[in-house]
């Protein structure tokens, strides 16, 4: 047979060489090694080429699985029926049309074979995943999916946030008025799901939820949401497919159950990172001995900034190839409310934007420049050095929000008077509007809402702002917008 030698590089990697073994053994050792019929050669050059022509021809035909974060190519994955799926198990399960091969393969991952048609309907038509069977949103080959990671340590107020921005979601709150829209839910089940241990203790009993579990399983059932919004009434409407997981604080922090529960978040095109202000130790000593700080918290909460430094860490390994937004959103601002007295409240407190107008700028930079102030005051200048230093490399542009989900402080059994949400859609606005998905409105007039629950209403202009309090020292983001970087001194 006709044969070929490759000697390979000359001295380095020869491991006879630290084994003291004669050069005559070193050279028949590495004949040996390196011996390779030309057919192999022919082999390997084909399948070396193949793989690098195919990346080359797929590029952007590939998603991630929503469920195992696997990267796919939905044209090559197997159609079936959605009731079967359910009600058989996959051993018996005959696909509507198998997994393709050979030339068949590589023309489906280049045109996919659209499920919108009337057989397809009638079946109830899905892709499945090819590594955890997970059944694909129907349009997952021809809309965007935008994953909004909300993450944050143990207690933090993601489960209670993410139930209201749903429903904030469903009612169409976000939308500006009179802007034709559709947001079917894609995951009907999930959204149960999330509905009985979340929606329905918040919304019905008026208790808060008990805290989420541990993941135990690697794959995820997100809620995706089906957006479409008609900008102009002549052109094409804007879709895309909303990714929305819930997981418990504790598969952030634990970088390697980060990595194995929540990995999602390496690829997320936006990150809401919620900070508890009872985690704040000035913060939190401040605040009155209040009933709710012996509801529902462990007093081992970590620092913000070692949480937010662990939570960072996987992102600062996996080399995120590009910067994504980050909005550093503050929880429970009810809370906030307590730290003065009812005259000296921040100026934030006192006023809601109005979102039926669209997203205001405006109102979001003055949010960002009083968020940062009050940061500063209660020491966390080092956190906000630290989400600095991230700026630009993993995270542009970065925001700070307020929120309160709840819009009252829960009472020691854990239950609220009503659900009576302030600012929530602020920072999902901001990450849309980053990602080029909704428009915000004019940078002129400034809607401003009503205040949070309990505090006094003043109508304050809302940019630029002159804050109702003595401005402590001078702080390196006074008269910053929204992600615009910050010259430290
Ligand atoms: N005062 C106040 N407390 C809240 C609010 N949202 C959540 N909490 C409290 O924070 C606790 C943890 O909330 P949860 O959403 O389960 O946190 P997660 O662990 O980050 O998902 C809840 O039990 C509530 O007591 C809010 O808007 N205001
Ligand atoms: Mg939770």
């Amino acid at each position: 047979m006709l044969a070929l030698t490759i000697w390979p590089e000359p001295v380095l990697g020869r491991p006879w060489l630290q084994r003291g073994v004669s050069a005559h053994q070193a050279h028949s050792y590495e004949t040996e090694q390196c011996h390779m019929s030309l057919r192999q050669i022919l082999r390997e050059a084909t399948g070396f080429l193949g793989s690098k022509l195919s990346t080359l021809l797929y590029h952007g035909r590939s998603v991630l699985c929503p469920s195992c974060c696997e990267r796919i190519y939905p044209g090559a994955c197997a159609i079936v029926s959605l009731a079967e799926l359910q009600s058989q198990s996959l051993a018996t399960l005959v696909p509507l049309r198998e997994s393709p091969r050979g030339l068949r393969r590589f023309f489906s991952i280049l045109f996919p074979t659209s499920l919108m048609s009337e057989q397809f309907t009638r079946k109830q038509a899905v892709r499945i995943c090819p590594h955890c069977q997970y059944p694909l949103p129907y349009n997952i080959e021809r809309t965007r999916q935008v994953t909004i990671a909300i993450i944050g340590d143990v207690s933090s107020g993601k489960s209670v946030y993410i139930a209201v921005l749903l429903r904030l979601l469903e009612q169409g709150a976000f939308l500006p008025r009179d802007l034709p829209a559709k947001l079917p839910c894609l995951t009907p089940e999930a959204r149960e799901r999330y509905e009985r241990d979340y929606g329905k203790p918040l919304f019905i009993d008026r208790m808060v939820p008990r805290g989420t579990p541990r993941a135990i399983d690697t794959t995820h059932q997100p809620i995706i949401y089906e957006i479409g919004l008609r900008l102009e009434p002549d052109l094409p409407p804007v879709r895309f497919n909303l990714v929305i997981y819930d997981t418990s604080g504790e598969d952030y922090v634990i970088q390697a159950r980060q990595v194995q529960y929540a990995p999602y978040v390496l690829n997320a095109d936006a990150i809401i990172f919620m900070l508890d202000p009872v985690a704040i130790p000035q913060m939190r000593a401040s605040l009155p001995n209040d009933p709710h700080f012996r509801y529902g918290h462990n007093l081992a909460l970590g620092h913000p900034l070692d949480s937010f430094s662990k939570i960072v860490q996987p992102l600062v390994q996996a080399r995120a190839r590009r910067p994504r937004p980050l909005a550093i959103t503050l929880s429970k601002a009810d809370l906030l409310k307590k730290l003065r007295p009812v005259g000296q409240q921040y100026g934030f407190l006192k006023r809601a934007p109005d979102y039926s107008g669209g997203l205001d700028l405006n109102d979001l930079a003055s949010v960002d420049q009083e968020v940062r102030q009050l940061l500063y005051e209660y020491d966390l200048g080092r956190f906000l050095a630290t989400v600095e230093f991230y700026q630009g490399q993993l995270f542009a542009p970065v925001c700070y929000t307020a929120v309160s989900a709840l819009g009252y402080t829960p009472d020691e059994q854990g239950s609220i008077p009503t659900v009576s949400p302030w600012r929530c859609l602020d920072p999902f606005l901001w990450v849309l509007h980053e990602l080029g998905l909704l428009p915000a409105r004019a940078r002129s007039a400034s809607g401003l809402g009503p205040a949070l629950h309990g505090s006094a209403t003043v109508q304050t202009p809302a940019f630029p702002l002159t804050p109702a309090y003595p401005v402590t020292p001078a702080t390196p983001w006074q008269g910053a917008q929204p992600g615009q970087r910050l010259n430290w001194p």
